[in-house]
């Protein structure tokens, strides 16, 4: 059987793509982190016994050339589409066939779970997750069988030029039989979450997948099977070594729930401190985790900061959202945070059809009066795949192919224009971080804890992340 040569790519944005193809300069290398979905696809493929190669065109800057210098001597193309770059990845898909006709391409990623259908000159389109399929797939492309028999995938008839599918889509419940990423695949240089000096230093894990709560605006149900599936602590506990040993500086968790499982989380926070594995951790959560014993043992292990999609300082808005949690336990949840010791950072969302300004400021207030470090607060986006985008795309508000849509008042989507929100949330930031009051406290937090590490880290992402924003 014939092994080969994969390229799997993670396209530029629609920005990037369009300046290049108008001959300006692009905004390659201003990556946060690596694109962790293919590198799981990667280490499946190594695996299996074929060279693969992935290129990331938000870390590195996209050109013609350099996309023919990757692809021409490859047997399979694979592409991650997620919704906000689908025009950047359909670009590429032209490109490649410019490049070389007869290469096989495949898509997959989020948006083709959310879309199921084909898309222009691709051969193969995988609607779901794809470690388990991965290999099948590649194998069924270069040894020319029939691709009736890999499960989870839409494919193009070669004689009739027909959409057919595959075997129907299994979910791989047990994560453990998942290899960890290939991390050392892609170049450090191009993801400098905590500036340059230290690219390619801070490292994701998904240690669960999926999120058994439906929140209305949110539409990770959709992508992650609305399963909640999760690894066992040991396998967590394997990997997290793995990355120590590779010598990363930090590590993110980006579960969809990770504190969904009190007894698992202490297992893997225990573990770490049993392994003495020394790094800096971050981490999202829901409220409902609070608990002293459980934060105090996640700030002994390195956990530094906390995220809580806190969302709104209105129960009425919190229960439009389905949320299942009350403002009471938001402040609860971020006041244990705070004294366990934990930086609190807070995401909220404006905007909704049902809130007034009395709502919006609310919500400020509520920022303000609680011990949170950061707080970011967001407009409220229509995403494709969630409840929120559902009704209002039943009510004719949006359109099909508008995978997101800003709330406002203009389409009936809130009760304030997207103007009036943006200033609403740039005089929210401003009154949030314009108070001695937070920065002494924060201070303060620091000198407690002798943390000036997280300090250090703490400054560099807000820096990369302010430079984005301007720059
Ligand atoms: C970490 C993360 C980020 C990181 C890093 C992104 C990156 N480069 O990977 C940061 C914080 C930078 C980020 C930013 C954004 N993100 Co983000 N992010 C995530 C998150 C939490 C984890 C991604 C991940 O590793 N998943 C785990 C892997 C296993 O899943 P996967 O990536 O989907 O890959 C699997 C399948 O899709 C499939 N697959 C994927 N690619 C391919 C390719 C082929 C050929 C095949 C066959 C299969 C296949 O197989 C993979 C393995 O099972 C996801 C949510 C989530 N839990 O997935 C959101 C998510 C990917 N992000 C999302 C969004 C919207 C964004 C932003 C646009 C947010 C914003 N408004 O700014 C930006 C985009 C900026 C950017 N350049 O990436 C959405 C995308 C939704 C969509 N419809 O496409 C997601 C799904 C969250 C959501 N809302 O549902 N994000």
């Amino acid at each position: 059987m014939k092994k080969g040569n994969i390229l799997l790519l993670f396209p530029p944005t629609n920005y990037q793509i369009k300046a290049s193809i108008e001959g300006r300069g692009n905004r390659g290398g201003r990556a946060l982190t690596p694109p962790l979905g293919l590198l799981y696809l990667s280490a499946e493929l190594l695996d299996a016994g074929y060279n693969v190669e992935v290129v990331d065109f938000t870390a590195q800057q996209y050109s013609f050339d350099t996309l023919k210098k990757f692809a021409l001597d490859k047997d399979v193309v694979g592409i991650m589409v997620q919704s906000w770059n689908r025009e950047a990845a359909e670009e590429i898909i032209v490109n490649v066939r410019r490049i070389r006709q007869d290469i096989p391409i495949m898509v997959g990623g989020p948006d083709c779970i959310l879309h199921r259908r084909m898309l222009d000159n691709a051969d193969v389109v995988a609607t779901g997750e794809a470690e388990h399929t991965i290999v099948s797939i590649v194998d069924a492309l270069i040894n020319e069988k029939d691709l009736a028999d890999c499960e989870g995938i839409l494919f193009r008839d070669e004689t009739t030029g027909e959409v057919r599918e595959g075997k129907p889509e299994t979910v791989q419940r047990d994560l453990d039989r998942i290899k960890f990423p290939a991390r050392h695949i892609v170049p450090p240089e191009g993801y400098t979450m905590l500036g340059n000096d230290m690219a390619g230093k801070f490292a994701l894990v998904l240690a669960s997948r999926g999120c058994p709560y439906s929140c209305r605006f949110c539409a990770r149900g959709a992508v992650a099977y609305k399963i909640y599936r999760k690894r066992s602590a040991e396998n967590v506990l394997d990997e997290i070594q793995e990355i120590y040993d590779a010598g990363y500086k930090v590590l993110g968790f980006v579960d969809d729930n990770f504190l969904l499982d009190r007894e698992r989380v202490m297992r893997i926070m225990n573990g770490i401190i049993e392994r003495k594995i020394h790094i800096p951790m971050i981490v999202q959560g829901r409220v409902e985790s609070a608990d002293a014993e459980l934060y105090t043992t996640m700030r002994k292990a390195g956990i530094r900061g906390i995220i809580f999609g806190l969302e709104s300082g209105n129960q009425d808005v919190l229960d439009f959202y389905n949320k299942k949690s009350t403002v009471e336990q938001n402040r609860r949840a971020v006041e244990i945070a705070n004294r366990c010791g934990l930086f609190t950072f807070g995401f909220f969302i404006l905007g909704s059809p049902i809130e007034t300004e009395e709502h919006l400021k609310r919500t400020v207030a509520f920022a303000k009066n609680t011990p949170l470090d950061s707080a970011t607060f967001y407009l409220l986006d229509y995403t494709y795949g969630s409840q929120l985008w559902d009704e209002a795309h039943a009510k004719g508000l949006i359109e099909e192919h508008e995978f997101n849509v800003i709330a406002c008042k203009k389409r009936g989507l809130s009760q304030f224009t997207r103007e009036e929100l943006e200033k609403f949330c740039l005089e929210a930031f401003d009154s949030f971080y314009r108070r001695p009051s937070l920065w002494a406290r924060v201070g303060k937090k620091i000198i407690t804890n002798r943390d000036v590490e997280a300090l250090n880290l703490i400054v560099r992402g807000v820096m990369r992340l302010f430079r984005d924003f301007i720059g």
